[in-house]
């Protein structure tokens, strides 16, 4: 149907969607079709995005929109600021279809559910030929084929089976070392003496320095520090920064995957998901040249495994799991929790100092990794009782790479057990102890992460077990909470309503 439609047509590219070879690119012809890309107010403001991240997707975009240029493209940009914009991609879309003469009108389908929802329902008027994203491992139908039927569909097991696909870390039909897994031996504090690799650094040019301007005159109010700039914004740029992670971050990536330290916001992580979910990267090519660099001896096999996990695992897992779910994932509430997020996620004033840490460096580079994610903002908003949908909107909004079918998920799924479990088995629930192993913020902190219950004691612990108790209609029959929930039972009874009571003091103050 494509092949025999009349020219020119209409190829959208939205800024999520910067991928030379992304399918809508595919079916068009650089001769004779019209490619849109718009920066328009209807994207920009479902949630209000960090500065650096509008920045970094507006500039990223108007860099793809040269390179198509320069190879025969025919490129209609609608940048922010132009005086005809027309405010949303739908209504830009008619307008260029119309400019154009434009009857079919193509795009990749996008990643999320709202936009996807919202060509739909313009179909009458503004019909889109919506085509699969194939940058992802595993179609939305092989998922969805995996999925059914499985009673616990879990991360790991759908893991061993991309692993065979793939052939990544494969020898034969069997994984490189024997075992498909080495998260056990990711699990060690931060090193005492190291310094850590920093991640590759970019001078704004021209473009950038443009769309900075635009974005302090027109954002100039949303979260975060606009300014220094740093990210990549091409295809160079970002190969670049991932080659230097291979050489320098790699090596410790494994060890060092789950700590956490005031002396580096980035310690040996990647940094390149905001690269991966705007089309900046491949996760195939990625994935391949870490395997390489396995198989060459470079890299411990603890780093390369768990690196590749978490793409072909978690980010085609969560994806698969959001489509599969949707819309109605996005309103779960297992616990019921309705507090109101703390003003504190803006604006980072709080004494605790990993919370404090973990928002000041989201605040300066839109982001953080995943354990500060998970851990530390995550597990606090969930044993304060905090609404999952004021959560998700909040990670939506302060990440560079959040884009809402690998956001949602993790957010009110693995974060927030707001989906029940259907994604975790348990809570992702700590007390102090286990931040204070995993990092050095309690060394700093004015709360004392030792003592469990009064005024100096670290709000985790009380908090850990007040919303254990609280939520034991629905924990206490979790198998792998049994164990928890018997030393909370052996606890005296006073030292339980002293939890009770500080749990109760701390919220009342902090709502
Ligand atoms: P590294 O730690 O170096 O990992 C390498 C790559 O693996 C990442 O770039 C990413 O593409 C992938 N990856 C790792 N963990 C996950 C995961 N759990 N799900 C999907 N992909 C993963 N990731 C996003 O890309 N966008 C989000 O909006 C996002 N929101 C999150 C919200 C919460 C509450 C939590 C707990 C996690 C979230 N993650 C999200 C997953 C993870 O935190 C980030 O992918 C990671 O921190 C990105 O930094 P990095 O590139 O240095 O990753
Ligand atoms: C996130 C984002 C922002 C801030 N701005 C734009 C924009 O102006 N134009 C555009 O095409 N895309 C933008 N995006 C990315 C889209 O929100 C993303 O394509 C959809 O959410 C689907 O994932
Ligand atoms: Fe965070 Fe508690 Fe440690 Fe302070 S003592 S940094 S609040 S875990």
């Amino acid at each position: 149907m494509i092949e025999t439609a009349p020219y020119p047509r209409l190829i959208v590219i939205l800024g999520d969607q910067l991928s030379p070879a992304i399918a809508a690119l595919r079916a068009g012809d650089p001769q004779r079709d019209i490619v849109l890309m718009a920066e328009v107010r209807s994207e920009t403001d479902y949630v209000p995005h960090h500065k650096k991240k509008i920045a970094f997707i507006f500039s990223a975009m108007r860099h793809f929109a040269v390179t198509l240029r320069a190879n025969g493209w025919t490129v209609d940009y609608v940048a922010l600021d132009a005086a005809a914009n027309r405010g949303s991609l739908t209504a830009e879309i008619e307008r260029a279809a119309a400019d154009h003469g434009c009857t079919q009108i193509i795009c990749t389908e996008p990643g999320e559910w709202r936009l996807q929802k919202a060509f739909e329902q313009s179909a009458e008027t503004l019909p889109v030929t919506l085509i699969d994203d194939d940058r992802f491992l595993c179609t939305k139908e092989d998922f969805a084929s995996w999925w059914e039927g499985r009673r616990q569909p879990r991360m790991e097991h759908f893991y061993r089976d991309m692993r065979r696909r793939t052939g990544l870390l494969m020898e034969g039909d069997k994984p490189i070392g024997g075992r498909w897994n080495y998260d056990s031996k990711n699990r060690k504090p931060p090193p005492a003496k190291t310094t850590f690799p920093e991640p590759s650094r970019f001078i704004p040019d021209k473009i950038t320095e443009d769309v900075l301007a635009l974005v302090a005159q027109r954002f100039g109010s949303n979260f975060g520090r606009l300014e220094p700039f740093r990210f990549g914004v091409t295809h160079a740029e970002a190969e670049a920064a991932f080659d230097h992670f291979v050489d320098t971050g790699l090596p410790g990536f494994g060890d060092y995957q789950d700590a956490m330290t005031l002396r580096s916001p980035f310690l040996f992580h990647a940094v390149i998901s905001l690269y991966l979910n705007v089309g900046l990267l491949d996760p195939r090519h990625v994935c391949a040249k870490v395997d390489a660099a396995h198989r060459s001896g470079d890299i411990p096999l603890n780093a390369a495994e768990g690196f590749i996990r978490q793409i072909i695992g978690w980010r085609e897992y969560v994806r698969g799991l959001y489509w599969q779910t949707m819309p109605d994932y996005a309103s779960r509430n297992h616990f019921g929790h309705t507090a109101p997020l703390p003003d504190f996620y803006w604006t980072g004033e709080t004494a605790m100092t990993c919370l404090r840490a973990c928002i000041a460096q989201t605040q300066d580079e839109a982001y953080a990794h995943h354990i500060q994610r998970l851990m530390v903002t995550g597990n606090f908003a969930m044993l304060a009782g905090i609404d999952p949908q004021a959560v998700h909107e909040w990670y939506l909004s302060v990440y560079a790479d959040a884009f809402e079918w690998v956001e949602l998920p993790n957010t009110l799924g693995m974060s927030q057990f707001a989906d029940g479990g259907l994604l975790g088995s348990k809570p992702y629930a700590a007390s102090g102890n286990y931040i204070n192993r995993m990092s050095d913020y309690c060394k700093s902190c004015r709360y004392k992460v030792k003592e469990k219950i009064g005024p100096d004691a670290c709000p985790f612990n009380y908090l850990y077990w007040d919303f254990l108790d609280r939520n034991r209609d629905t924990l206490g029959g979790n198998p792998r909470l049994s164990q928890v929930y018997r030393s909370w039972d052996r606890m005296d009874i006073d030292r339980q309503n002293a939890v009770r009571r500080d749990a109760r003091i701390f919220l009342n103050a902090l709502h």
